[in-house]
């Protein structure tokens, strides 16, 4: 009988995770989790099993752009794959924006929507995309006090009902730069100036629109006359459609070719005089589309930690079958310690994550002090870039485990490392996010403190030398920036500085939730300032 491989396989994606199984037993009240328990196990079997299948069987398809009919009129229609449209149903029943909205369990509502986007993320081919932008747009328009806007959209962002749901994109970077959003281009124009309330015009060129099929848009556009720079930007809604489904006033140029997120149909825009509504005021876009970085920030970060624990399952799963040498990979301690480093940072990740979930929902429902939301704020830039990075090293090496099969497309393993790739990028670059660290420090000084004392508390009644690792990590960053203060080296040195404050609170909050794996991830090491001079 020829040898035959058998390949990994997944279970009910809740039940064997054992890291969330905890976490949510520490910080829920038992009657929230007997709540939402249900749900998460028929998530988590959906997760393992059926959209496992479905996302394999799906895994050539890609949306498809037709820019013209057969007689002659532009229609610019994407199709989704089948896999995205049945993402888009589910995540509608089971409420992936909508949880978060409904506050049947008031703070704990962010932990219940994210634990549901934690399953599900990793089946659905980062359809967490949409539904991050239009979670992300839900809260903007509810914190702007447009009333009009706010009963024109949100009921369709936050619905239950598959008929009525509405995705929304996030239209924010053009050709001059996805960083450096205040030296966008596009010009938007008031249909009627003498008019207080008058429509706007958009026109201009958004050179990455993520899910360009949403039925609604946030976007960015300088009002003629304003200064440059971000200040200038105002926000501005537009329903990309009109009621027959034709686009008003945009063509779509084409789909971008990624390295990954395929399935997601990210376009070039032109907007050639789009009908568009301000959101709030002619000036600070940037400022004001910034609660939709902050909460598309949070789903880049559950995400990270969900393809980190997607890798891992699979590659512990097939160490269970895979034999060499002499008997299964479970049984070889190098390849075992190999995989016990990745989950560690995969705990560290999950950890950090669900901790900035917990703050949103806390300060969603007034619910948290001015530190913490000082804290929030740092936090946030902090966790989305060391998470990100940690899933690009994770899954690479969790490929590695497959050995040569983690290499050939048709396992559906090479997916992994390249959707893990994107979320380095956008919402924010590592070097980027570092600065908006330092930025949102130089605004607030309380966060730094208000981090420390958080770690400090996490490792207050931990094995010392865990604690200790964690203080002095936490004192060689603050020296780093009292030292770097008012000189070059603040820049040069914020990307280290920004993942070391990330990896020392991923490993306070590891001990907290006293995970067996902080020691090896202490051991993997939390400084990257470097030496002490
Ligand atoms: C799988 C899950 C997925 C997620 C979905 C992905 C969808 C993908 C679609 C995209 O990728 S869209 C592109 C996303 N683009 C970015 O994330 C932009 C990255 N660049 C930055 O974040 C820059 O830091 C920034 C554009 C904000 C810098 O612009 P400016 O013009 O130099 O802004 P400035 O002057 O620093 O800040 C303006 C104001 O906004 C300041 O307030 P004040 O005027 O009161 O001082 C800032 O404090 C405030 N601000 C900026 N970022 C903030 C913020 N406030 C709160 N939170 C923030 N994050």
């Amino acid at each position: 009988m020829a040898f035959q491989q058998q390949p990994p396989a997944l279970g009910n994606q809740y039940h064997d995770d054992q890291v969330l199984k905890s976490y949510l037993k520490n910080v829920l009240p038992p009657d929230v989790l007997s709540a939402i328990e249900p749900e998460l196990v028929e998530m988590g079997q959906l997760a393992g099993n059926e959209l496992y299948q479905l996302q394999l069987a799906d895994r050539l398809n890609e949306p498809v752009l037709t820019q013209w009919d057969a007689w002659g009129n532009r229609i610019d229609h994407i199709e989704l794959t089948p896999l995205w449209r049945k993402a888009e149903r589910l995540a509608a029943q089971f409420g992936l924006v909508a949880s978060a909205y409904e506050q049947k369990h008031g703070p704990y509502s962010r932990i219940h929507q994210l634990t549901l986007a934690y399953l599900f993320t990793p089946s659905t081919d980062i359809y967490s995309c949409p539904l991050a932008m239009t979670d992300g747009a839900a809260r903007t328009l509810l914190n702007s006090g447009n009333q009009t806007l706010i009963d024109r959209a949100v009921p369709h962002l936050t619905t239950r009902n598959p008929a009525d749901f509405w995705t929304s994109g996030q239209w924010m970077t053009e050709l001059t730069g996805g960083s450096d959003v205040g030296i966008s281009e596009t010009v938007a124009r008031p249909e009627n100036a003498q008019i207080e309330n008058s429509n706007w015009k958009l026109f201009g060129r958004k050179w990455f629109t993520s899910a360009a099929t949403s039925q609604m848009a946030l976007t960015l556009a300088r009002p003629e006359g304003n200064p440059p720079g971000g200040p200038g930007l105002a926000l501005f809604y537009l329903e990309p459609r009109d009621t027959s489904g034709r686009l008003r006033n945009i063509r779509v140029e084409r789909l971008k070719d990624k390295l990954g997120t395929r399935k997601v149909p990210t376009a070039e825009l032109t907007l050639e005089g789009s009908p568009a509504q301000l959101v709030m005021g002619t000036t600070d876009g940037t400022k004001n589309i910034a609660p939709l970085l902050n909460i598309t920030r949070l789903w880049n970060g559950i995400s990270a930690a969900a393809l980190m624990r997607r890798s891992i399952a699979l590659a512990l799963d097939y160490a269970h079958k895979r034999v060499a040498f002499g008997g299964p990979l479970i049984q070889k301690p190098l390849h075992m310690d190999t995989l016990a480093s990745l989950q560690a940072e995969s705990e560290a990740a999950f950890h950090l994550a669900f901790y900035v979930a917990e703050l949103t929902g806390r300060a969603e429902t007034n619910s948290i002090n001015a530190d913490e939301k000082a804290l929030l704020r740092f936090l946030t830039p902090l966790m989305k870039l060391t998470t990100a990075r940690q899933a690009v090293e994770v899954t690479s090496e969790a490929l590695e485990a497959f050995g040569g099969a983690g290499y050939i497309e048709d396992t559906g393993l090479p997916v992994l490392l390249r959707d893990a790739q994107v979320l380095t990028i956008w919402e924010g670059t590592t070097n980027v996010l570092s600065l908006d660290a330092l930025r949102a420090l130089g605004s607030d000084e309380r966060a730094l403190e208000c981090l420390k004392n958080e770690a400090k508390y996490c490792v207050s009644n931990v094995d010392p030398g865990l604690a200790a690792v964690v203080n002095d990590s936490l004192v060689h960053a603050e020296s780093w920036l009292r030292a770097a203060r008012g000189t070059e080296a603040l820049e040069i040195g914020a990307r280290r500085f920004a993942l070391t404050l990330g990896r020392t609170m991923e490993l306070a909050l590891m001990c907290k939730h006293r995970s067996s794996a902080a020691t090896r991830f202490a051991f993997e090491g939390v400084d990257r300032l470097g030496p002490r001079l």
